[in-house]
């Protein structure tokens, strides 16, 4: 990066950042809070790193794939071995009982948002040495496929193209207002057999609540009783949600393995269909008609619950919604709800909700992964000044008050962890991307 000053900085600030996390082959989400290696944290970063260190990303991906299971799932989380404190832990959650588990690994037993593809196509993209990338790409492939075929096999209903989740973890937004009632939809008393290290390092305030927890490992031990086995969990789990959000991002994740299946020259016809029955499940089912907005179904009560919240956009961000929808949504986020005049967009809840809490982690906060899918959904549609007026706001956002998890939107003030890598590595996109645009002007 050269020229501009203020990318130049920014540039090297996230590359620190990230060094800092490396823990040789991946890389940690944050220095203290998350010690491990997360799913969708780590596709972010590769993204990052593909921009200045293409190896390297590629080997974060290699990592990553190296914790898959026997069914295709990628865990949320690949246990470092030399780290503790973190809760729960790999002995928390027995994962070797399941046929399925890599026997030398230690991972969670469940999944989170299925962007891998969507990274190694950019990882691909951004690689100068395309010959050595498109290896990587042939290498990977089946392995890629296999991922987003568990999805297809294991996490569809069976009745159309939408896919569920089994614990708010699996969301990548843990607390947001979004699991309020599926989670609480069933009695509890409850005792997690391990104690909380998160509100020892991070501010409780800035975290899910105890009750949440308890109800989170609720979840865990029900699985791990269960062996992880996918059909008794459909059976038995009290929380099935089919997430807007999520089901969007398995779309793009789709849209991109299409694409890197025709780069590796497979056929690519089936990918083709389970993207096209998941975006018309997610514009037939999850639209709700008289909010005029995209919800969440819960198959557990059978209803489909509407939340003011970011994720309602994610249809935007995966590029599937019909313009006259698009519309709205962008009229919607542009909006003092999602970004305050005086502040920063975009909040993760809306201002005017009740559960609206702008320190809360996915209550409120700007989380700077929203903002960039958001981008991009916009960039997709052509609306490219509100897209570079959000990217020149995010960064604006980071440099001001570091590379924080997330942001008070009303002060800009920095929450959660710092030195938290996808932030970072987003920042290397965003001021790469912007960087370009300028010079081309
Ligand atoms: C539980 C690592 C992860 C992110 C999630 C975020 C948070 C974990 C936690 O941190 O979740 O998976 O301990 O709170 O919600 O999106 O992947 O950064």
């Amino acid at each position: 990066m050269t020229g501009n000053n203020f990318f130049a900085r920014l540039f090297q600030g996230a590359q620190a950042v990230l060094k800092t996390n490396d823990l040789g082959r991946s890389t940690k989400p944050a220095p203290r809070l998350y010690p491990h290696q997360w799913n969708w944290d780590s596709a972010f970063i590769a993204i990052g790193l593909s921009h200045y260190d293409n190896q390297r990303a590629r080997t974060e991906i290699h990592s990553l794939l190296n914790g898959q299971w026997k069914n295709g799932m990628i865990p949320h989380i690949i246990f470092n071995p030399a780290a503790a404190n973190y809760q729960p832990g790999p002995e928390y959650w027995e994962c070797h009982n399941s046929p399925d588990a890599p026997p030398e690994v230690f991972t969670s037993g469940i999944t989170q948002p299925p962007i891998l593809a969507l990274a190694a196509l950019d990882v691909y993209n951004n690689a100068t040495d395309k010959q050595q990338a498109g290896e990587f790409l042939k290498t990977i492939y089946p392995r890629l496929y296999s991922l987003y075929r568990y999805f297809i096999r294991y996490r569809r209903a069976g009745t159309d193209g939408l896919t569920y989740i089994i614990h708010p973890w699996e969301s990548g937004l843990d607390n947001s207002p979004r699991w309020d009632k599926p989670l609480n939809s069933f009695d509890l008393q409850w005792q997690p057999e391990y104690k909380r290290a998160d509100n020892s390092i991070v501010d409780n305030a800035e975290r899910p609540s105890d009750a949440e927890y308890e109800r989170y490992s609720y979840l865990v031990e029900l699985y791990r009783k269960l062996n992880w086995n996918e059909k008794a969990i459909r059976r038995e789990s009290p929380f099935l949600v089919q997430p807007v959000l999520f089901n969007c991002l398995l779309s793009l994740g789709l849209g991109a393995l299409e694409k890197i299946a025709g780069l590796v020259g497979t056929n690519n016809n089936e990918i083709t269909r389970w993207k096209f029955e998941l975006d018309l499940a997610i514009n037939n089912r999850l639209w709700d008609i008289k909010k005029q907005a995209y919800g969440d179904f819960d198959l557990v009560t059978g209803n489909l619950y509407y939340t003011d919240t970011v994720a309602q956009f994610a249809p935007l961000m995966a590029g599937i919604a019909p313009a006259d929808r698009v519309e709205q949504m962008v009229r919607k986020l542009h909006s003092a709800d999602y970004w305050p005049t005086d502040g920063y967009p975009l909040c993760s809840v809306s201002r005017s909700d009740p559960a609206f809490d702008p320190i809360k982690y996915w209550r409120g906060p700007v989380w700077i992964n929203i903002n960039w899918l958001v981008i991009r959904g916009l960039e997709s549609y052509g609306f490219q000044s509100v897209a570079r007026k959000l990217a020149d706001k995010t960064l604006d956002l980071v440099n001001k008050n570091g590379f924080y998890e997330y942001f008070n939107p009303h002060t800009g003030r920095g929450h959660g962890s710092d030195n938290f890598s996808w932030t970072a590595a987003l920042v290397v996109d965003l001021v790469t991307k912007c960087d370009q645009i300028d010079r081309n002007i």
